[in-house]
């Protein structure tokens, strides 16, 4: 699965480079007078317009349906692919595989592409063996089938999931010179399924009930507690993703949908719900994904992934192409609500300037956006910052720091720093604010 860039890209080095900002925005590196770089002219492929070649591919047939029962991308497109980081090796115990983010269009993530983050591999369900239990602090225990579920009134959304380690690597300094291994644990679906509300109604939650418990039928047994709340608002039981039943990958047959909340809580191959009246304090929410903050106190249940973004094109993967006009894009989300903007900046921070919201603008989504840039071929200090619909704007690593201190790994939210090369190589730096 991993081809010979990973090698290279996987930095050993646990920081790469502390950029001085004052030291850069001193000498003067941007600017430069406007040049074009138009489209290629036909001449330029050795080719008049009134004679374009037939290429092979336009004198026969090509082969017909037979082939073809899932469809597969091209052969052309075979770096597209999810990847491991080499010295993370997969068990069957820890895995992870990251997006290749710097490959994807519009906000959609293949089925195919997903990210993954298993505790005990991927389980191989039989949908008609697999139940869903309800019980607890309820009035009618209820047992569901998935054909039973599929019976109740659903709905389809379109939201991102975000693992609450994505980026915990490059707390302490620039780690990975690829956009695939510092946000790729990323990836966003058209869900469709039952909102959790409709069965805890039919279940009928007895007084005094808080929490819930989701467990997961893997050989982890993946559990996590969520509020009361969380489950009579927008929690999904979903059986679809992008359309197709849930891939294995993301939890099917059944899984649970937490919008907006760190990855770890939305417990796949779900199997059972607990109605009870406090959390249940299990491995994955005090052994980890807790964050331990600079009193020595470990915060629990960050459950909501705050507001980011990063730039997807340039990046480490894609290099500037050429001198001229160049249309930065890039993603923004926020576990908060709708991203309402994102400002770009080309110096490091010093100065900023909104970029166009592209597409879709939804809520818990990812939300593209771009900005055009006329590149001179100088050095340039790319940031984005993304600002949601409650107010709230993406922090520096800096700001990040001084709240969290330097133990705390989940949830780094911070701004992402790519330095532009005039070679037009782009690096993952950070900066000392
Ligand atoms: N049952 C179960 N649910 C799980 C996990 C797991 O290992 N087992 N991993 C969790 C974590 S840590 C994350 S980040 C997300 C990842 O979802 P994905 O693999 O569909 O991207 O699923 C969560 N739900
Ligand atoms: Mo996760």
């Amino acid at each position: 699965m991993r081809d010979d860039k990973d090698t290279k890209n996987s930095g050993d080095k646990l920081s790469r480079l502390v950029f001085d900002r004052r030291r850069f925005l001193g000498s003067g590196l941007l600017g430069g007078l406007a040049a074009l770089a138009g489209g290629r002219r036909a001449e330029a492929d050795g080719l008049s317009t009134s004679q374009l070649v037939v290429p092979p591919w336009s004198h026969r047939p090509g082969p017909g349906v037979a082939t073809r029962a899932y469809g597969q991308p091209s052969p052309y497109e075979k770096s597209v692919i999810r990847r491991f980081l080499p010295w993370i090796r997969p068990t069957r115990e820890a895995s992870v595989s990251f997006t290749p983010l710097q490959d994807l269009h519009g906000i959609i993530t293949p089925n195919g592409l997903f990210f993954e983050r298993h505790h005990a591999g991927t389980p191989e369900i039989d949908p008609q063996q697999h139940r869903l239990v309800i019980h607890g602090m309820v009035e009618q225990p209820l047992v569901f089938r998935v054909d039973e579920l599929m019976r109740f009134p659903s709905v389809s959304r379109i939201h991102f999931i975000e693992c609450a380690g994505n980026g915990a690597m490059e707390q302490h300094g620039a780690m990975h010179n690829a956009l695939q291994f510092t946000h790729g644990m990323l990836s966003c679906a058209e869900w469709t399924g039952v909102p959790l509300r409709y069965l805890l109604r039919e279940a009928g939650i007895r007084k005094g009930a808080r929490w819930l418990l989701a467990e997961g039928a893997d050989a982890a047994g993946l559990a996590r507690s969520f509020p009361i709340e969380k489950a009579m608002d927008d929690a999904l039981i979903v059986y679809a993703q992008n359309g197709e039943p849930l891939r294995p990958e993301q939890g099917y047959p059944l899984r649970l949908l937490l919008p907006g909340w760190e990855g770890v809580a939305n417990v796949k191959w779900l199997r059972r719900l607990e109605v009870g009246d406090r959390p249940w304090e299990t491995r994955e929410e005090t052994a980890t994904y807790t964050d331990l903050l600079p009193s020595g106190k470990a915060r629990q249940f960050t459950f909501v992934q705050e507001a980011k973004s990063v730039i997807t094109s340039p990046c480490p993967e894609r290099p500037m192409p050429g001198r001229g006009r160049f249309m930065v894009e890039g993603l923004a989300w926020s576990g908060a609500g709708r991203i309402k903007a994102v400002d770009v900046s080309f110096d490091g921070g010093r100065n900023w300037r909104s970029a166009r919201l592209k597409g879709l603008v939804l809520d818990k989504a990812l939300t593209r956006f771009e900005i055009e840039w006329n590149w001179q071929g100088g050095q340039a200090l790319l940031q984005s910052r993304a600002i949601d619909e409650t107010g709230y704007v993406q922090p520096t690593l800096g700001q990040l720091r001084a709240v969290r201190g330097m133990n705390s790994m989940y949830h780094n939210n911070a701004i992402q720093t790519w330095l532009i090369h005039p070679s037009g190589e782009v690096e993952n730096v950070q900066l000392d604010v």
